[in-house]
């Protein structure tokens, strides 16, 4: 396995129609969640996924199993829960590169996951570990079980990447800026958005942030500053990698999980950061140019086709 994630994924529904959703009549069902969304990513360039989660013995619970496997993604550790419903959540576009969304997730199968749900020898076998700070926000053993997956990489010496994902809507501001900074202080790698740099330490400058970051204990920070492109910083360097703006942005949600696909793959490929990083910036621009949370993840004819500046709905 090259990479294993944890957390929920969620049939995503939005209205086919523009206006308030109140008034829809007609919506789209896709797939979204932004572990799973990474894992179809990488899966997509040809890297081996496997995702942890829980989901509802119920039609969205197999939509979501379904979909998965047929992208190819290892779902052997994915198990059903009897009881508990699958989530769902609602995407209400109001204007362009902006969307509300609507969670229906409290008590769904996936925040019934509990430490004991890992396995120790799955987790050893992929290269790298995928965390979000979406998960432990689900419930207070989604919490556990994302540091005792840290702890159990860490034993294995395999490397944790850590996304922050704010997500106010999930729990309060103090219990979501403590435990993603702890989550920080615990991963090697981390990409935040400058705006989640900015809840987490109360400062903008992107080079104070990479800083601030690395002191807190990763070794690789990876700052996202959307169309911009993104920062990177070690100990030794820094550089800002220009990114691929794009004119007419359809859904932004899920680009930072095609940015990640997109770094993870680089590095899973052997490239340096700066190359890991320009694939990261490619991939989460095409994710944004079509509606749906996977559905512009790039296979690698596509992905190479941007690279080489031959998209023309980029700039
Ligand atoms: O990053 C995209 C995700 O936000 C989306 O797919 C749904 O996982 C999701 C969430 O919790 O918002």
């Amino acid at each position: 396995m090259d990479v294993v994630t944890i957390g929920e994924s969620m049939v995503v529904f939005t209205p086919t129609s523009d206006g308030f959703m109140r008034n829809a009549s007609q919506f789209t069902k896709k797939i979204g969640g932004a572990e799973s969304n990474v894992a179809v990513g990488l899966a997509r360039l040809g890297h081996k996924a496997g995702w942890i989660s829980k989901l509802g013995d119920d039609e969205f619970g197999k939509a979501i199993l379904g979909f998965l496997k047929s992208e190819n993604i290892d779902v052997s550790n994915v198990s059903i829960d009897e009881e508990a419903p699958t989530g769902i959540y609602f995407k209400e576009p109001r204007r362009q590169n902006h969307m509300r969304v609507y969670y229906y997730r409290k008590g769904s199968a996936a925040s019934k996951l509990t430490p004991f749900d890992l396995n120790q020898e799955y987790i050893a076998s992929a290269k790298y570990l995928h965390i979000t700070g979406i998960t432990p926000a689900l419930s207070e053993s989604c919490k556990e079980t994302i540091f005792e997956a840290i702890k159990l990489a860490k034993r294995h010496g395999r490397t944790v990447v850590f996304d922050p994902n704010l997500r106010l809507k999930l729990w309060d501001e103090a219990t979501a800026r403590a435990t993603l900074l702890e989550i920080a202080s615990e991963a090697d790698i981390v990409l935040p958005g400058i705006a989640e740099g900015e809840f987490l330490f109360g400062e903008r400058d992107p080079e104070k942030l990479g800083q601030l970051f690395l002191n807190h204990g990763a070794s690789l920070v990876v700052m996202k500053n959307g169309a911009e492109g993104a920062f990177y910083f070690t100990e030794k360097e820094s550089a800002l990698i220009p990114g691929f703006p794009v004119k007419h942005v359809v859904d932004p949600v899920g680009a930072g999980d095609g940015f990640a696909a997109g770094f993870l793959s680089g590095l899973l490929d052997g490239l340096e950061v700066g190359k890991a990083v320009e694939r990261a910036n490619a991939v989460g621009a095409l994710v944004t140019m079509v509606t749906g949370d996977v559905d512009g993840l790039p296979e690698r004819d596509e992905l190479e086709q941007l690279l080489s500046k031959n998209e023309e709905d980029v700039v």
